[in-house]
């Protein structure tokens, strides 16, 4: 295993201050060594840069779509440099806008793929059906081939394609979906499972029937694309739109342990750690070490233990 890490210190999908210092504070939280320290390589390819737009003047009611679509192309840069030298990509977030250029340069590169996305909300709004005008509310809508049709022309968007299938896409954590975002989902008959459907199941089971259903066709590779939100805001309150009821501890890290174990986990996000929204040191440690937790689980880290395999007793 070795993880390929980009810092994306970007915000501007969103309009809260703070989560472009989550990259650094994931790392200074000790990501790097720990991976390290569990058997895996880690190359750090450090944090992008960023154009500034001076003038970004909202398009159809959507916020800051030059600086988002500008943004995103250098990472699906980033992530086709970090797949092509073989690594599992690992997006350090930022806010989720910048899963649009992580999972297009990951599709670029890899071709076509399954995607987990694990967030309390869907994310899957169009331009048009936004309230918010928050880019990081849309981006499974720009990466559908679905709905192509339905995502109008923006500036700074013309480098990219939609490169995923509606049936190769499986929520988990949804409880915070607004009403064209559930049309779409049930439109598309897109595989969710919400807060309610892991109740009912169990994460032991959802995750049985997510990895049964992305391989119905093909083992295709795996973009687990997670927002710090699908955890309740009592382990990880510190970040921009919190919601309650959300994934324990424990069930985050079951998440990462199945995915981990299907050999198919290309590349991961880890998005909206927002420092700032924490109202304590200490809420914002929870939150930044369930990050890095949930990352090591993605890189083999188990909770009945792991060793090397040339650990020798002394
Ligand atoms: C809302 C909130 N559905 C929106 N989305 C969030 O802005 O489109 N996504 N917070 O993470
Ligand atoms: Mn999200
Ligand atoms: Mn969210």
């Amino acid at each position: 295993l070795s993880a390929g890490i980009i810092g994306a210190p970007f915000s501007k999908g969103q309009s809260r201050d703070g989560v472009e210092s989550g990259p650094d504070r994931i790392r200074a939280a000790g990501l790097l060594d720990r991976l390290q320290l569990q058997g895996c390589a880690v190359k750090d390819y450090g944090n992008l840069t960023f154009e500034d737009f001076v003038l970004d003047e909202p398009v159809r009611g959507s916020k800051r779509v030059r600086a988002v679509g500008s943004a995103n192309q250098r990472l699906s840069e980033a992530v086709q440099t970090v797949k092509r030298d073989g690594h599992t990509a690992v997006v350090l977030g930022g806010d989720h806008s910048l899963a649009i250029g992580s999972i297009h340069g990951h599709a670029a590169a890899a071709g076509p793929l399954s995607v987990v996305w694990v967030d309390a909300h869907a994310d899957v709004n169009t331009p048009l059906t936004s309230y918010t005008g928050n880019l990081h509310g849309q981006p499974m809508s720009y990466l559908l081939y679905e709905l192509r049709s339905k995502v109008p022309e923006l500036p700074n968007f013309s480098w990219m394609k939609p490169c995923v299938s509606s049936r190769d896409l499986v929520y988990v954590g949804l409880r915070d979906v607004d009403p064209a975002e559930h049309y779409i989902l049930k439109l598309l008959g897109v595989k969710v499972f919400s807060m309610s459907q892991v109740d009912q199941l169990g994460v032991a089971r959802v995750m049985e029937e997510t990895c049964d259903y992305l391989w119905e066709r093909a083992k295709k590779p795996i973009h687990l694309s997670f927002d710090i939100d699908a955890i309740d805001p009592s382990v990880a309150p510190a970040t921009g739109t919190p919601v309650v009821g959300g994934l324990s501890y424990r069930e985050g890290l079951f998440i990462t342990e199945q995915l981990c174990q299907t050999g198919l986990l290309s590349a991961v996000d880890l998005v909206e750690v927002n420092p700032l929204r924490g109202q304590t040191e200490g809420q914002v440690h929870s939150t930044v070490s369930t990050a890095v937790d949930i990352l090591l689980g993605c890189f083999g880290r188990l909770r009945e233990g792991n060793h090397l395999l040339d650990y020798s007793l002394p």
